[in-house]
């Protein structure tokens, strides 16, 4: 039987199991990156295991999310970070030089690899062909030292990409088209591939706007074969060495299957608060807009920013109207900067921003209250941008530009002949923004600040378990509901104790105080609980406030993965209606459970006096994490 893409590469990748759909197998991971909110937790994970030397062909740190520096923590946690890099040949790459996707895609990744990054966004490298996955920060350290990186193997989807987009249509269209169709749980536990006579029309930086936000889907990673245009792509960053043809099978089987008229579409928007809350920005009409945001691992390329200069070029921006443009590299930057579409972006009013996630993860430029924020990025997640009532819509650069101008949210085919951008036939390549390992590493002393506190560990799983139900939440909660980001709290995440305190904070502001009261409990959840971010303090923080379960509808893959890596047990209810009967504060007990998940057994709950049965979908290798206390534990274990 023939192969899609993604079988290919991880057939070629295969070193545990068997790819049967739904088990667990285990990949060798070529490349990694960290970024730096989760990078210090990882890198922590990583000197924890006592290995020397990264055992990837390539590992690269980079910071980009906590460039704001407004006391000291940012900017050790950046020292740490460039230490042990340097010490464990890891690739820097430092604040300023871009966001972690976009850089890699320009200087790193490649096609027929494996990556695995600590940010869910890594599946961006999809645009040029590699197999990219999002992941906890201690898979990533665990992919570091050389160890497997696990999957349950996922279902293939295959989207047929037919004609070519119309003029000032773009590829965030297509995504948002996608998510349309599929909606923000539609790709958990699948590999979504495109495919079809469209692909040839879009460009790399094109398609990696489609494979970064598959992110929103829950996909386990999106990806693009890999062709002529690849291959030009990665001669023009000077690194054609690196490219391999990739293709599907004519006879590859697929699961699913979706479509795309590429001619059909038009601009569309995410309307707030959900990447797949879908409409096309003309039937939305005439809304005012506060603020116009261009930039994230999205929409930073400069295929990008060259539509934007030249819709902004000898324009104003409406006196209304805040624009940000943040470049996604240096890259990016000085070729805006070389040929003079920068100058064209600063003479029409924008606020020129450091090539970083910037307001992406609500660092800076939060709107105003109740403030309309149109955003090429790819989360509108309410209160993500730092303004709880702000209304977050997701549109592509053209939209964002367009309706700068305007001040109203405007369909950029009224503007008229759309310009011409051709992808240059050869970047500007300086990369003294990254700091190549040391060559000496044993004379390299690792620099911890004050900030850097040691990550909590789990406790081995006992017989049975009593506690109280801590939080019952709906459905979608995100990782962003959990633990919020933003510049006041983003410093602290190398600061455990302390980033506890905000847990939850925007869903139940007594959550912290309720788990120190309790000595911990169980969270009940809904569906597709944890999606979003790969942050894994959103599993850390709960374990350091005693949480020994999350009892939910389903969830998303990453967070799943980082309870269990947490040794948090990830329940599911064998009958979703026993949710309705859950309260918050009843008595919850697991009266057997040890034994229960050592058998593979449905787990036994009685909770406010009734009795049902959960279950603890896990491969046999989690199930030792979680009666270890953890995967760190659990891998000490083994190794005696
Ligand atoms: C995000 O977009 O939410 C982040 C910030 O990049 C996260 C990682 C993090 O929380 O540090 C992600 O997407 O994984
Ligand atoms: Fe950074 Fe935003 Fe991309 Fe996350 S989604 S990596 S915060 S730019």
């Amino acid at each position: 039987m023939g192969m899609t893409i993604a079988q290919k590469i991880l057939k070629a990748h295969l070193v545990d199991g068997e790819m049967v759909q739904g088990q667990e197998i285990g990949l060798k991971i070529d490349q990694t990156l960290t970024q730096d909110a989760t990078g210090t937790m990882a890198y922590l994970q990583f000197e924890a295991m006592g290995i020397d030397q990264v055992r990837t062909e390539r590992s690269v740190a980079y910071i980009d999310h906590n460039t704001l520096q407004s006391g000291f923590e940012n900017a050790d946690d950046h020292k740490y970070i460039g230490s042990v890099a340097k010490k464990h040949g890891i690739y820097y790459s430092k604040a300023g030089n871009g966001i972690c996707h976009q850089v890699h895609l320009e200087r790193f990744g490649a096609p027929g690899k494996t990556l695995i990054g600590s940010d869910s966004h890594t599946p961006t490298g999809g645009g040029i062909g590699m197999l990219a996955f999002g992941a906890g920060g201690l898979d990533v350290a665990v992919a570091m030292g050389g160890g497997a990186y696990y999957i349950p193997m996922p279902k293939m989807v295959r989207v047929t990409l037919t004609g070519k987009l119309s003029p000032w249509v773009s590829a965030k269209d297509v995504i948002l088209d996608v998510l349309r169709q599929m909606s923000v749980k539609g790709g958990v536990g699948k590999i979504i591939e495109y495919a079809g006579e469209g692909v040839k029309t879009l460009s790399v930086p094109e398609r990696a706007t489609i494979t970064n936000m598959g992110a929103e889907l829950g996909a386990t990673t999106s990806i693009f074969p890999s062709d002529e245009a690849t291959r030009r792509f990665l001669e023009a960053q000077d690194r054609g060495d690196v490219w391999v043809e990739l293709s599907s099978d004519p006879d590859a089987v697929y699961d699913e299957e979706y479509s795309v008229d590429l001619s059909a579409l038009e601009p569309l928007a995410a309307m707030p608060h959900m990447p797949d809350n879908v409409k096309k920005v003309r039937e939305i009409g005439t809304i005012r807009v506060n603020q116009c945001c261009i930039g994230s691992c999205t929409n930073s390329s400069y295929y990008d920013m060259m539509k934007v200069a030249s819709i902004l070029k000898g324009k104003t921006v409406h006196p209304d109207v805040s624009l940000t443009i943040s470049p996604g590299s240096k890259q990016v930057l000085d070729m805006l900067a070389q040929n003079g579409a920068l100058a064209d972006i600063i003479a029409a009013g924008a606020r020129i921003l450091e090539c970083a996630c910037g307001p992406c993860i609500g660092m800076g430029q939060s709107p105003e209250s109740a403030g309309v924020s149109l955003r090429t990025f790819n989360r509108n997640f309410e209160g993500r941008s730092g303004t709880q009532d702000a209304q977050i819509y997701l549109v592509s650069p053209e939209v964002a530009a367009a309706s700068a101008l305007a001040g109203v949210l405007t369909d950029p085919r009224t503007l008229g002949g759309m310009p011409e951008i051709t992808m240059p036939e050869h970047f500007v390549i300086n990369d003294n923004m990254i700091v190549k390992p040391a060559g000496n590493p044993a004379e390299v002393e690792v620099v911890r600040g004050p900030n850097i506190k040691p990550f909590p560990l789990g406790k081995a799983l006992e017989a049975s378990y009593k506690g109280k139900v801590v939080l019952k939440t709906e459905d979608n909660i995100t990782t962003d509901h959990i633990l919020p980001a933003g510049a006041k709290l983003l410093p602290y995440r190398s600061n455990v104790p302390y980033y506890a305190n905000y847990c939850f904070i925007n869903v139940d502001p007594a959550f912290p105080a309720r788990c120190k009261e309790q000595g911990g409990g169980v969270i009940v959840g809904g569906a597709n609980y944890g999606q979003g971010s790969s942050r894994e303090h959103a599993a850390l923080v709960p374990l350091y406030l005693g949480v020994k379960a999350v009892l939910c509808k389903s969830f998303a893959r990453i967070h799943k993965a980082n309870l269990v890596n947490s040794g948090i047990l990830p329940l599911t209810f064998a009958d979703p209606a026993d949710y309705d009967a859950v309260k918050l504060l009843d008595d919850i007990s697991l009266p057997n459970v040890r034994e229960e998940v050592e058998n593979g057994a449905q787990v036994t709950v009685v909770c406010g006096g009734r009795t049902f049965k959960a279950d603890c979908e896990v491969s046999d290798r989690q199930r030792g994490a979680l009666l270890a206390g953890g995967t760190l534990n659990y891998a000490r274990q083994s190794a005696q």
